[in-house]
């Protein structure tokens, strides 16, 4: 005990501004304990052990599932919550139509009295943690402050915490202070507040992801977007990959889909067996943060060191990586259990669920056993396909940038944009159906910019303009594509057979970026012929094929004007270029 406490007590001597924060939440919120979290292993593993003890999290077949634990969230707290989500910035402006604004006094005023004395009886977690290798000029680190140890856990995996990152602000002086409490978990008292020209975030009443682990979509998307904008670096909603081609070299994408649109899956795919030779490299599955290189290259770096995945879906042949990834040293989130204590989710195909994810007796007429937004945390080095890369100070030169949406018509399977400036407008036209991400309906198709709707920390209009002149700051931009994995028949099937075989448009752009690669001039862009694909082994009709690399006109036109209306929304904040990117197109279209 007494060497816990000189620990904690030098942790503290690090940062006097953390110290004094600190302070001033204590007397706010009126914790029976505090604790400053170094992030050691016995650290953590003692967390744990409390909180099975005291039934917060349940123990899993060790034999098959060693160090998994399973934890049920409330059932009114699942998802994120954007209608509770809010970018408070001294003008509402600012913030734009894409947040709800909320002014900072008002916000604050709220919150303080949400926050006065909600952690009686609790303990104050202090977490420090880095966005990033821990040595990279790109990292940015954060405190969060929390009384969810589940939160502790989750933030242990998901970022580099402890002694290191608290050093690191000691060096730096600056650090994005985030302050949490589960409170009540009534979703009448649920917000997410963020005030970028303070580099603050509070959150109360929820204790479930994107909402809860602050580093994530808060500090490393809402908060991280508005200061690359004026450091002239770029905060998104991506994966980052790397493939590796039969010749050894080794190229990396980067690729924005909307939440459970397929990010995960895509940075971890196993090639399909008739592409012997392809190697793919995990950098990271939801966040990166690109900077213009010496080079003129773009770079990129993942800010997380693990993943916060959806569970439902992965097995063997769709997401053979994870599948085996979480198989050990896992947290499950709100899935099911099995007779014999194994996680069970819908999609698994192994064993039949006994137990639902609310812990009750299973009954199909309750709805799914697993919840649909079940999550794995699981750090990133138990990825079979981690690359080292990932620690790069420096990050990783991207070749090509792809944006994507869930849409059953419309969007074909893939195609590029002409140069710099119409990939902005083919990021900023993403539509995407809704998933069980975010609380709200499901599978209802909306505009989701460079998926980044739920998680710009300011104008829209603004981020556009910003995205318009990272143009002008690289000499060798990437190339920009779009894709869409979910186009579906008559019979509401899936066309393209989606995951590994994703990997022969990954081939295809690659080709694209390095001049080897034909293609068709559409008014939307550059589209391949079905012979521009590498189709050895696929099985797929040739009409289905040719369907998926078609563009229909008319609802191409109708596209064209509901992304003009869309536009309009954000008024006179909109670049110009980007209406004249949509005539050109109309243009064609009607040639
Ligand atoms: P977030 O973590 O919410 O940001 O999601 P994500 O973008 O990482 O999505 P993820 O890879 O977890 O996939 C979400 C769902 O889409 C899962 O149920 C997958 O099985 C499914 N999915 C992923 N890729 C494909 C694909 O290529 N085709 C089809 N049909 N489904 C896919
Ligand atoms: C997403 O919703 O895009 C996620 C999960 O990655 S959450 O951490 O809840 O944001
Ligand atoms: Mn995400």
């Amino acid at each position: 005990m007494a060497t816990a406490q000189q620990s904690l007590a030098s942790l503290a001597d690090l940062s006097r501004g953390v110290a004094e924060w600190v302070q001033s939440v204590k007397q706010l919120t009126q914790p029976d304990h505090v604790h400053w979290c170094a992030g050691t292993d016995a650290e953590i593993e003692q967390l744990k052990q409390q909180m099975v003890a005291r039934g917060e999290l349940l123990t899993l077949n060790e034999d098959v599932f060693p160090g998994c634990l399973l934890a049920r969230s409330d059932p009114s707290d699942v998802a994120r919550v954007e209608h509770l989500t809010f970018v408070c910035t001294a003008k509402p402006e600012d913030a734009g139509p894409n947040n709800h604004w909320m002014d900072p006094s008002e916000a604050h005023r709220r919150m303080r009295n949400l926050f006065r004395g909600c952690m009686k009886g609790r303990t104050l977690y202090v977490v420090p943690y880095c966005m990033g290798p821990i040595d990279s000029p790109y990292s940015r680190c954060g405190v969060e402050i929390t009384d969810s140890p589940y939160v502790v856990v989750n933030m242990a995996l998901m970022t580099r915490m402890g002694r290191p990152a608290l050093e690191r602000i000691a060096r730096e002086g600056t650090f994005v202070k985030g302050l949490h409490s589960t409170g009540e978990l009534d979703p009448e008292r649920r917000f997410i507040m963020h005030f970028p020209e303070e580099l603050a975030i509070e959150s109360y009443g929820s204790g479930y992801g994107g909402n809860a682990l602050l580093g994530k979509k808060c500090h490393a998307l809402r908060i991280a977007s508005w200061q690359a904008r004026s450091e002239g670096w770029l905060a998104e909603h991506m994966l980052i990959v790397g493939i590796q081609n039969p010749q050894g070299e080794t190229h990396y994408i980067a690729a924005a889909f909307p939440s459970a649109c397929g990010k995960t899956n895509l940075a971890m795919l196993i090639p399909p067996d008739s592409m012997p030779g392809w190697k793919i490299f995990t950098v990271g599955d939801d966040i990166a943060w690109l900077h213009p290189g010496p080079d003129g290259r773009l770079y990129a770096i993942n800010p997380e060191a693990g993943y916060f995945g959806v569970v439902p879906g992965t097995n063997e042949s769709t997401n053979r990586n994870a599948y085996h990834m979480i198989r050990r040293d896992t947290l499950f989130t709100n899935v099911a259990l099995t007779a014999d204590r194994q996680p069970w989710w819908e999609g698994r195909v192994n064993g039949e669920p006994t137990i639902d994810w609310q812990g009750r007796p299973f009954d199909p007429k309750n709805g799914p056993a697993a919840h649909p937004n079940s999550r794995f945390t699981v750090a990133a080095k138990l990825n079979p396909s981690y690359s080292p890369a990932a620690e790069d100070p420096r990050g990783v030169p991207i070749s090509a940038i792809v944006f994507g949406g869930r849409r059953r018509e419309v969007a074909p399977l893939v195609y590029e944009a002409r140069d710099w400036a119409h990939g902005v407008v083919v990021g900023a036209s993403v539509a995407s159906e809704t998933t069980a991400a975010a609380t709200g309906q499901v599978g209802i198709v909306r505009r989701d910019p460079m998926a980044m709707k739920p998680f710009a920390g300011y104008n829209f209009g603004d981020y556009w303009r910003h995205w318009l002149s990272m143009g002008s700051r690289l000499s060798k931009p990437p190339r920009v594509f779009h894709v869409n994995w979910f186009r579906r028949d008559a019979d509401g099937k899936f066309m393209w057979p989606g995951f590994g075989d994703n990997l022969r448009v990954l081939e295809w752009m690659l080709k694209r970026a390095a001049g080897n690669a034909d293609a068709t001039d559409s008014a939307i862009g550059a589209l391949p012929r079905p012979e521009d694909l590498n189709l050895k082994g696929l099985d797929i009709a040739p009409q289905t094929l040719q369907d998926l690399l078609t563009i229909d006109r008319t609802a191409w036109t109708q596209e064209v004007a509901d992304m003009r209306e869309y536009l309009n929304e954000f008024g006179a904040r909109v670049p110009p270029e980007m209406r004249a990117e949509l005539d050109r197109i109309d243009k064609r279209l009607k040639a």
